[in-house]
């Protein structure tokens, strides 16, 4: 086996880090390539639950190395505030995290950016953000006029008089439009950021360089998704998307390593459908079954706690990023909290004025209108947390996997039925 991307197909939240995890032991590096802390991977590791946000799950793996791409935003206190938490809980960071210099670096004034955004404009335009100054660091990126990048913070004076002009045109800009805004120092903040980049020193590097040396020696790497492929930048349910390339597009782009180099492209589902934040959600079951599925699958927000927004499985969403994604197989996740359902819904089409419509629409005013068009299958009753083979499974279990496939036109290699690794059956 050679090397792997892991993604997922969803609006986030597939359980991607039990997968990353479960197929470390065939890789030797694993790097995140897009996305920032506004990521939550929740990995349950020899009766150990850990919190991963910007750290590649990789690191939980002795032997593995973990790569920060040149993709990822940054935010130095998150992150050295994450790794003197696993550091707490036994993992040795020593050799074994690289951060590209080619990252950009999440300042104050992005938070309070996003505050403005989300908080203090009419409420038909917050997105249901994270937060985590994700959006206004890629802003300033893109923008390029504003955008920091890791190895600025190792040249003191240019950044000291660069961040000064910066801080002085977000200053001006904010007091205008945030009640309240105490203007930010930007002595303060590079001797905050300078702090912070020795801290980081031993872990700085030019990863991009680093992966191509990796390659060469023919080490394996795992690209390890946050968020999901339908928070998509470009392919997702725009505006309602993060803003990066979270589907597996982002790979080649967030890391300086070229797709031809993976040979395994594994995309991730859950059985249903989760979404946190706003946005078009045609299967959205904002009612008993949506509430428990939520109980049963705790569906809650790593990084915020923010209750999801839950429903049916959607095969007109998901065929569609698997494509856009190029995945040729599926994990399905989370099958034990469909247990006890008479029956379940898919959606296998969506319909707008009794048109049919097979593809997810690119308007926002197009997508709201879609209805789902569904087909019913029957549930199973049995619990199914203590099976480990595929012939442990109710027929009605089996059944459903299979449909799921057809629906997608990939097969399913992998079925999860609880978040400890043991609870994972690999698919004849
Ligand atoms: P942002 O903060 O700019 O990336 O938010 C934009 C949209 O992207 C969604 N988003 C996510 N969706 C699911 N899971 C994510 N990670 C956390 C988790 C989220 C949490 O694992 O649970 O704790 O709330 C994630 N990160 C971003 C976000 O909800 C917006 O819809
Ligand atoms: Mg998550």
């Amino acid at each position: 086996m050679g090397s792997t991307c892991v993604v997922g197909l969803q609006w986030g939240d597939e359980a991607k880090g039990k997968i990353v995890d479960l197929l470390c032991d065939h890789h030797d590096v694993v790097v995140r390539y897009q996305g920032g802390a506004n990521a939550g991977h929740t990995v349950v590791h020899e009766g150990v639950t850990y919190k991963l946000s910007l750290v590649p799950t990789g690191v939980l793996r002795e032997g593995v190395e973990a790569v920060i791409g040149n993709g990822v935003v940054v935010h130095p206190p998150a992150l050295l505030k994450e790794v003197a938490s696993l550091t707490a809980q036994g993992v040795d960071f020593t050799g074994r995290l690289h951060v590209s210099d080619r990252a950009h670096v999440i300042l104050p004034y992005h938070l309070a950016e996003e505050r403005l955004t989300e908080e203090s404009t009419s409420a038909a335009d917050h997105l249901g953000t994270t937060r985590r100054g994700i959006g206004p660091c890629y802003k300033d990126k893109v923008g390029r006029v504003h955008g920091v990048r890791i190895a600025d913070l190792y040249h003191t004076a240019e950044f000291r008089e660069r961040l000064a002009r910066i801080v002085d045109y977000k200053n001006r800009l904010l007091n205008a439009m945030l009640p309240d805004f105490e203007p930010f120092d930007d002595k303060q903040i590079a001797d905050e950021y300078l702090g912070y980049a020795e801290q980081l020193r031993p872990y700085v590097t030019d990863a991009t360089s680093w992966l191509h040396a990796a390659v060469a020696q023919g080490r394996k790497l795992m690209f390890e998704g946050a968020q999901g492929s339908l928070l998509d930048i470009d392919h997702g349910s725009y505006p309602y998307v993060t803003s990066s390339s979270s589907s597996a597009v982002g790979v080649a782009a967030g890391s300086g390593v070229p797709s031809r180099y993976i040979d395994r492209w594994i995309g991730v589902v859950k059985a249903y459908t989760t979404r946190v934040g706003g946005g078009p959600f045609p299967t959205e079951q904002d009612n008993p079954t949506g509430e428990r599925i939520r109980q049963i699958g705790r569906e809650y927000g790593t990084v915020t706690g923010r209750p999801r927004r839950c429903g049916w499985f959607d095969a007109v969403a998901v065929r569609y990023s698997t494509r856009v994604s190029g995945t040729t197989e599926l994990a399905v996740m989370l099958l034990d909290v469909l247990s006890g359902f008479d029956e379940l819904k898919v959606a296998v089409a969506y319909e707008t004025d009794g048109k049919k419509v097979e593809a997810m629409p690119a308007s926002l005013a197009d997508f709201e209108l879609c209805k789902p068009v569904y087909e019913t299958v029957p549930g199973w009753s049995e619990d199914l947390t203590a099976a480990r083979t595929w012939d442990d499974l109710p027929r009605q279990a089996r059944e459903y996997v299979g449909f799921l496939s057809r629906q997608i036109g990939v097969p399913v290699s992998i079925v999860s039925v609880g978040p400890d690794r043991k609870q994972t059956i690999m698919v004849p």
